[in-house]
């Protein structure tokens, strides 16, 4: 494993985050269905999961899922709220370390980032500064991390998910096409469940299928998107990493009761906008555009963006999106969720610290 062209990425990923850091708090959890998110009120909970262990996850359990589903899939694992400042912390202790072992350190999320390591002159060299990376994270912060390893961050994003929990997975350039071939597309970072069954309904299921694709066809398919999924597809990144984390920063709330009151879902909506407002301002990040999630009684779910024609900050501006966009969307049924995201940050790097997305 000597083969080397271009720079050597990690891409590092916590496993089960939110509920790692539970476990820790709490050892005699360790091994045990945990479940992070909404309160499930014994089944009749509203809100969703945000993660569970790995334990939870072999009954079906999985982050957005309905609280309520989670609970009938396993009433007897452990359910706890969401304790955002720890995991903030947390996540701030592991990014330090992670930066003391790189040369360049790109957070993504709360608990990933992309790293091109400090000594790592070839493949060979890679693999014990990844398990010394999973050790100290281990005994720094008492939780497990995978990693992934590869001439590119899409390569070495893909291949941290590989062998989750606790995996690290070494994919050369050498490999890069065997590797990538019998993946589902949905492996690829932005493809999510629309695209790939568009791409199925064309008869591309594999990484491999896509990257044998004609790429004029995907352009005439997805326009600008069809080009970098076949870049992608060969493993090759399409933009230079940012610095700076989250390309957005949203909340949401789901009512304990549906609510037909306009006036309520206004108030709450607002609120959210002004609480994301405040984290934006304390960061001096200015935003183009808002998104409005609702979800009615009936679990129909919509989204609708409103973006303004130059980065602001006035929080009156803000409110009064926030306003326009429900004025346009309750139009009757009752809401069981509302939920804002700013996103399109100015983002000025060098002021920039990382946002933690889920807040
Ligand atoms: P992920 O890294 O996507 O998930 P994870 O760390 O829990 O599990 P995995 O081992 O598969 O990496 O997300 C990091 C944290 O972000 C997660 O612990 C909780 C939060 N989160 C949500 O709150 N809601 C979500 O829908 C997702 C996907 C994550
Ligand atoms: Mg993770």
């Amino acid at each position: 494993m000597t083969e080397q062209s271009g720079p050597i990425f990690f891409h590092v990923d916590m496993d089960s985050f939110y509920a790692s850091v539970e476990i820790r708090e709490r050892p005699l959890l360790a091994g045990k269905p945990v479940v992070v998110g909404a309160d499930p009120e014994g089944g009749q909970g509203r809100g969703v999961v945000s993660t569970c262990s790995y334990e939870a996850r072999s009954f079906g359990i999985h982050s957005g899922m309905p609280i309520s589903q989670a609970y009938r899939l396993c009433p007897y694992a452990t359910y706890l709220p969401v304790r955002m400042p720890l995991y903030s912390q947390v996540s701030g202790n592991i990014m330090a370390l992670l930066n003391r072992h790189s040369t360049e350190c790109w957070q993504v999320s709360i608990d990933e980032a992309y790293l091109v390591p400090s000594g790592v002159d070839d493949y060979g060299a890679a693999l014990p500064v990844a398990e010394k990376i999973q050790h100290d994270v281990v005994a720094a912060e008492g939780i497990t991390c995978s990693i992934g390893v590869g001439p590119s961050r899409v390569v070495a994003k893909i291949a941290s998910g590989y062998q989750k929990p606790a995996g690290l997975t070494i994919v050369t350039p050498g490999e890069t096409a065997r590797f990538l071939a019998p993946l589902p597309v949905g492996k690829i970072p932005g493809i999510g469940g629309k695209t790939a069954a568009e791409l199925q309904i064309a008869g591309i299921e594999t990484i491999g299928q896509l990257a044998e694709c004609d790429v004029q066809q995907l352009m005439e398919w997805f326009g600008r998107w069809g080009i970098a999924m076949h870049e992608l597809s060969l493993g090759r990144d399409i933009r230079p990493p940012r610095q700076g984390g989250q390309k957005s920063l949203g909340r949401e709330v789901t009512f304990a009761e549906d609510l037909d009151d306009r006036e309520q879902v206004c108030t709450a909506a607002t609120d959210l906008a002004g609480i994301l407002h405040e984290h934006l301002a304390a960061r001096s990040l200015r935003f183009r555009t808002v998104t409005l999630k609702v979800r009615f009684a009936n679990f129909r779910t919509i989204t609708r963006a409103f973006s303004f024609p130059r980065f602001t900050d006035d929080p009156g501006a803000l409110q009064q999106a926030v306003r326009m966009l429900l004025d346009a969307v309750l139009t009757g049924p009752k809401v069981r969720l509302v939920g804002i995201r700013l996103s399109a940050f100015d983002c000025d790097e060098s002021r920039q610290t990382t946002i933690g997305d889920y807040l």
